[in-house]
């Protein structure tokens, strides 16, 4: 029998929203208070989730992301309205682009005033603006939806591919009342949020066949490997077939970088001779030059290099996005390469036959060569430090804390580091991902801290870094082990340009000279340092390990040393005319 008091017992939006999360499993919000959600912050906080409260909305959504790339959870942004929404929509729409998954819930204004346009405090018709950003968006109008609401953008998030999802909490939502017993009764516990997807049988077939007749096949690991957490999976189909493979950069450690079947120091070898290419979660884009040309062996910057494809994917709406794809394998990788070993194990038993032998022994000559010229590069130590002797120190320091994460963003301190420092396991490299956006540096940091407690380390070009660099105070906040390093050359790229058009000003691309950057963490009580040798360096970067002190290594850099955008000049449009 119930009494008065309990039948009477109420709740209300903010308890709603905070008990569908945690009864789905989320613990965390990344977010920034202010009307109206700044309660919810609080409330979210006192019911025992972790809200890490951040400076500027992009990088909590940029945590958020990255946090459902690592956990296959989705990751929450929490942001007010208009431009706290704006300010976060940049990291939903990376988030989507990236098939991470994670949910944007902005609060908004009145309907009815936002409605009719009548000038509401930070009023926009949010939901309409998120839509074409994300993968899905929802509005929830009445408390008893909230449960719903939480549900469809879970399942939405996490399904099939994962992206980003909005949901639109408008402000009279949070203060609506109910019986507590029936919003109990509305929330959902979401049941199986990302079912696994099992190839079709024949499919599995055709790519065994087409895998049958190569004579020089290659395995390509993209970042869907990563987050489809089939490792052991993974492993087992490049070491049981004997295929030679590229890892795509935040695939690296997917398997250990020093694996002998890695081709990663043959790439421009193996990509144009390949005959029969796996793709296994990589998307056959820009990063890949879309599958054909030059690259591929192509005659001219469009053609077909003569590759067949085995693609393996969630969506199938990838296949054939570039070139031809010969057997479309559409799944979860899990499923799709357990199935493709079980058929490889049982047509050929233990007698599979390995990739031919000359094609394995092109591979490890180019590849040696490779490593041994790069060796000589990395043991040089020039004055100034240039990246390669300031990435030998990190490539070290990464080999002996193989837990640590690496974050990675700039131009040539992006290309540079992908190219030199070794990963050893897997989603330890977060990067710029499909967009090679800047601005991931902070946000991604302090996710990766907060969700694995492991050691970060942020590699920042100087540029790159100031996208997101108001967050070391955050990193300070929450005394997360952060170490960021500021690969520092005065500017975007390099800091020698000029003004072409002979003024006062500095050229585009060119920034404060000898900025120390190591100071603004000591404004906020981190460790700050200042190097300007390789020995610098390293002393600093374990130091920063063993203390697990937030800390900022301004690494000054040869200011002449970058190329314009990294390995991707060629991007860049010529002008026509010579002046
Ligand atoms: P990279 O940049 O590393 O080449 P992409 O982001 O281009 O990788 O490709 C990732 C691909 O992985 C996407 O096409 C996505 O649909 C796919 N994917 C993501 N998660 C899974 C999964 N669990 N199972 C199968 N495919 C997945
Ligand atoms: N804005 C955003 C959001 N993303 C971008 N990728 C760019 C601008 C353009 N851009 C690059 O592609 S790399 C880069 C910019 C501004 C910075 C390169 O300079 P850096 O690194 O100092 O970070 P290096 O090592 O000096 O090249």
């Amino acid at each position: 029998m119930t009494t008065d008091a309990q039948s009477q017992e109420m709740t209300d939006g903010f308890h709603l929203v905070i008990d569908a999360l945690k009864l789905n499993g989320i613990d965390t919000i990344f977010g920034l208070p202010g009307i109206p959600i700044t309660d919810l912050t609080r409330k979210a906080q006192a019911e025992g989730m972790r809200v890490i409260s951040f400076r500027h909305e992009q990088n909590a959504g940029n945590a958020a992301a990255i946090a459902g790339f690592m956990t296959q959870k989705p990751g929450i942004c929490l942001t007010v309205s208009a431009p706290g929404f704006l300010n976060g929509l940049t990291s939903l729409a990376n988030a989507t682009t990236n098939c991470f998954p994670m949910i944007l819930i902005s609060g908004s204004s009145e309907r009815e005033i936002v409605d009719l346009q009548q000038g509401d405090y930070e009023e926009m018709d949010q939901l309409a603006i998120a839509k074409p950003l994300c993968k899905a968006a929802f509005r929830v109008l009445h408390a008893g939806d909230i449960g719903v609401g939480i549900a469809r953008a879970i399942r939405a998030a996490v399904s099939g591919r994962p992206g980003g999802v909005y949901l639109d909490l408008p402000a009279k939502l949070f203060a609506q009342t109910m019986e507590a017993e029936a919003g109990k009764k509305s929330l959902i516990k979401v049941v199986d949020p990302a079912p696994r997807q099992i190839p079709a049988r024949d499919a599995v077939q055709r790519a065994l066949e087409l895998l049958k007749s190569a004579k020089r096949p290659l395995i390509l690991l993209g970042k869907g490997a990563a987050y489809a957490q089939a490792d052991a999976d993974i492993r087992a189909l490049v070491e049981k077939t004997g295929i030679p493979y590229l890892p795509m950069a935040m695939a690296k450690g997917l398997l250990p970088d020093t694996h002998e079947q890695s081709a990663a120091a043959a790439r421009s070898f193996v990509l144009p001779e390949a005959d029969v290419v796996i793709l296994v979660g990589a998307r056959l884009n820009w990063l890949l030059s879309h599958g054909k040309g030059k690259t591929w062996g192509g005659k001219d910057h469009k053609d077909w290099g003569g590759q067949k494809f085995i693609q393996i994917d969630i969506s199938p709406q990838e296949m054939d996005s570039n070139v031809r794809i010969d057997a479309p394998l559409v799944g979860d990788i899990g499923s799709c390469v357990s199935a493709l070993l079980a058929a490889i194990d049982s047509t050929a038993g233990s007698s599979w036959t390995k990739p031919p032998a000359d094609w394995l022994r092109a591979i490890a000559e180019r590849k040696n060569k490779n490593l041994a010229k790069m060796a000589e590069t990395l043991a040089k130590d020039p004055t100034p430090m240039n990246y390669h002797s300031a990435l030998n120190v990190v490539r070290d320091i990464i080999k002996a804390n193989p837990d640590a994460i690496l974050v990675n963003e700039g131009a040539n301190a992006l290309d540079f580091t992908r190219s030199i420092v070794d990963m050893y396991k897997p989603r330890k490299r977060l990067d710029v991902g499909t967009w090679g956006i800047m601005g991931i540096g902070m946000g991604y940091c302090i996710a990766a801290a907060v969700v694995s407690g492991q050691p970060v380390i942020a590699i920042e070009g100087d540029s790159a870094f100031g996208f997101s660099g108001m967050e070391v105070e955050t990193i300070c906040r929450y005394n997360l082990p952060v170490c960021v390093v500021i690969f520092n050359n005065n500017g975007v790229y390099r800091g020698t340009d000029v003004n072409l058009g002979g003024g006062q000003d500095v050229a585009p691309t060119v920034f404060v000279k000898g900025a120390r950057y190591d100071k603004l963490m000591e404004a906020f009580g981190g460790v700050g340092v200042h190097a300007t040798t390789p020995a610098g360096l390293r002393n600093a970067m374990e130091e920063a390990i063993r203390s697990r002190k937030p800390t900022l290594i301004n690494a000054v850099i040869d200011e002449t040393a970058g190329t314009e955008s990294g390995r991707i000049t060629s991007l860049n449009p010529q002008s026509a005319r010579k002046k």
